[in-house]
């Protein structure tokens, strides 16, 4: 027997949130779903996920939780993996960054490049913001504050280690001239050539020194490994790359696809590719970037109360329903939008009317007119043979449609077929042909077209909804795993003699008007509670200071001379104040909160010996203290009360 070809498919490892939303399940179901189609048309398929451990930011949220960062993402890990199991996402193997495999691998990896100078010493400098780890150039710098988050950024350099991205620029854009598959939707082949690789490429900064979560660079202990070394790794590291038993990376490396969010496309297309070429590895085959799910045109986030939970999704309608309407609803490459309304119709009208009538009509005129018993086809006419060729034309159909991960119009094509079915019923409306004995066999023709076409879509729908495909061969009375194959399906007429069961409807009917209402009472409740989660101010202890640091900060009185907007910076405030006989200029990113003439006479606490910092060219001569909830949705400026002149100090 030949050996069954092989597909190695992977998702992005997710960072452990404590906010896993619907569209992170997006792009695992996307994953599950091509590793069931590849194993049901006779791949040996390997599928991995996994999680992106290390960095800053969980290091912080360990220490607010009180925790190490470890048992932090242990407890969410796990989650995550129930969440994979509630959806039946059937991975192969999960990595986790902080495995020990992985943690070998990429010390091995990143020592490699390093000896042979693709990695080299050097120096980091930028505007770093702490909450998004993330380092940014002047010129991205919003209003003087990090572009992604609104909040103050600082100055700081450090060692680092950098990777030549450079020296393979050449090599890259030849590579993806010459391999116009590479990066799908081919826009996004274009949007890396002209936005990232044409321009020129950088040498990335792949270590830290002031991240303590991560991997240690082995011969260089006080640096971590950053982020992209690190995460990107886990494709072959999961494989064994580099070990003695690295029989998974020989059989399935090269990858045939990397599912990933169109935001890290970029990372996957550039870093990636050279990062293999520099060990000497075959690149991924394919590198897929999906749209997201969007709500009111935005991200999902935890601050906005407008996360959409799978879970609860999936135990109120069934994970079959929620696979369904994820693939169905969107193209892949492109944005959608989730709505509550969108659905809800979608699970009534295409599962519990469409599908689910086809199924339960069919199987309960074989129970009413056979006595549940399967009958024989007898002459098929050209209505009929019309119906069959669609049967028989939707195999080729779905396997184009999947292997291009078209997975909407894979369904629309399967749904189409059941369309066509339940016209079909109309058309040659069997409780008529039962009336007439001399009909009976036509009847019987009639059923046995329904029943295999539906054995037919049952087989098409596994790879999208793989529990409901067992509900329908128990109705339809098809036991034998060669009739629930891939190849079955070519040609039309398989269906074998047998009984049927009539049993529950495959999708209870929702009523649409009730269900909504329900849902956004659902979502009001949830936004209230994420409101008041987060103006509840979360108290945690920070390591305590000796009297004597505390010493070094000179806070004072300062009175607020004049206040004025710094023009084409929506959040800043440029402040004159006095201090006792002096004078000075601040700036303060409080614009959103304060009107500048408010604020002209008041007596504020400002924090004196701050080194100067440039914030869209002024210079700032010190902070103005304020109070801030977590969300900076409220800021108030901390005043003085009563008379005392600016000057004194605050102790
Ligand atoms: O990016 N709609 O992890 P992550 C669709 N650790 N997809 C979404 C989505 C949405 N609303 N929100 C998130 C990372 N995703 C890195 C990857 S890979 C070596 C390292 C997708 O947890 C997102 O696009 O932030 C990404 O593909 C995946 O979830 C993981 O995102």
């Amino acid at each position: 027997m030949s050996e069954k070809p092989k597909y190695y498919i992977t998702t992005p490892i997710y960072y452990p949130s404590d906010n896993l939303h619907i569209g992170h399940s997006y792009c695992s179901t996307a994953a599950d779903t091509m590793a069931r189609f590849k194993r049901l048309t006779g791949y040996d398929v390997y599928f991995l996920t996994g999680t992106d451990e290390h960095g800053q930011k969980i290091e912080r949220k360990a220490k607010d939780a009180g925790v190490t960062p470890k048992e932090y993402v242990d407890h969410i890990v796990d989650g995550i993996k129930k969440l994979w199991k509630l959806m039946d996402v059937d991975y192969s193997d999960f990595i986790r960054t902080t495995d020990d495999r992985h943690v070998r691998g990429v010390q091995k990896i990143f020592r490699q490049l390093y000896e042979q100078d693709d990695i080299y010493m050097g120096q980091y400098e930028g505007w770093y913001c702490t909450p998004c780890e993330s380092f940014w150039t002047e010129l991205q710098l919003k209003d003087g504050c990090c572009p992604d988050c609104g909040r103050p950024v600082e100055r700081m350099r450090e060692d680092a280690y950098f990777f030549r991205l450079s020296k393979y620029q050449d090599w890259l854009i030849q590579y993806i001239r010459e391999h116009p598959d590479f990066i799908q939707p081919s826009a996004r082949t274009a949007e890396m050539l002209n936005n990232f690789l044409l321009p020129g490429l950088q040498d990335i900064c792949v270590s830290r020194t002031s991240i303590k979560w991560g991997i240690p660079v082995d011969f260089m202990p006080n640096h971590a490994v950053y982020v992209w070394i690190d995460a990107l790794s886990n494709y072959i590291t999961a494989l064994g790359y580099g070990t003695d038993h690295d029989e998974l990376y020989q059989k399935y490396w090269p990858a045939d696809l990397h599912l990933v969010g169109k935001e890290i496309v970029r990372f996957h297309t550039i870093i990636w590719p050279i990062m293999l070429h520099a060990l000497g590895l075959p690149l991924p085959k394919q590198v897929f970037g999906h749209g997201w799910l969007v709500i009111d045109g935005g991200k999902m986030s935890k601050s906005k109360g407008n996360v959409v939970d799978p879970v609860r999704l999936c135990e109120r309608y069934s994970s079959d329903a929620v696979r369904y309407f994820l693939m169905r609803e969107m193209p892949f490459g492109a944005d959608g939008e989730f709505t509550n309304e969108a659905l809800v119709k979608r699970i009534n009208s295409d599962l519990a009317n469409d599908l689910g009538n086809l199924v339960s009509r069919s199987v309960a005129m074989v129970e009413k007119y056979f006595g549940g018993e399967i009958p024989a086809p007898d002459a098929y006419t050209d209505l009929d043979r019309e119906l069959i060729a669609e049967a028989e034309g939707l195999n080729p159909l779905v396997e184009r449609e999947m292997d291009g991960l078209n997975f909407s119009q894979a369904l629309t094509g399967i749904w189409h077929l059941i369309g066509s079915c339940n016209r079909y019923i109309d058309q040659t409306t069997p409780w008529i042909l039962a009336k007439n004995e001399a009909d009976r066999p036509r009847l019987g023709t009639v059923l046995y077209v329904l029943l295999e076409c539906a054995r037919i879509v049952a087989i098409m729908i596994s790879p999208v909804m793989p529990r409901t495909p067992e509900r329908i061969f128990n109705q339809i009375g098809v036991t034998d795993d060669e009739l629930k194959s891939w190849n079955s399906t070519r040609s039309f007429g398989q269906l074998p003699a047998g009984h049927v069961h009539k049993g529950e409807a495959l999708f209870p009917r929702i009523d649409v008007a009730r269900e909504l209402e329900m849902l956004d009472q659902e979502q009001k409740a949830a936004k209230a509670a994420a409101e008041k989660e987060e103006n509840e101010a979360v108290f945690t202890q920070k390591d305590l200071i000796a009297y004597e640091d505390f010493e070094h900060l000179q806070l004072v009185v300062a009175k607020v001379l004049t206040c004025e907007k710094v023009p084409k910076a929506d959040k800043l405030l440029r402040f004159t104040l006095k201090v006792g006989n002096t004078e000075r200029t601040v700036v303060s990113g409080i614009a959103k909160y304060y009107k500048p003439e408010e604020l002209i006479g008041k007596k504020v606490v400002l924090l004196a010996n701050l080194a100067p910092r440039k914030i869209r060219g002024i210079e700032s001569n010190g902070m103005l203290l304020c109070a801030a909830t977590a969300d900076d949705s409220v800021l108030r400026l901390l005043t003085v009360d009563g008379d005392i002149p600016d000057g004194c100090a605050i102790s």
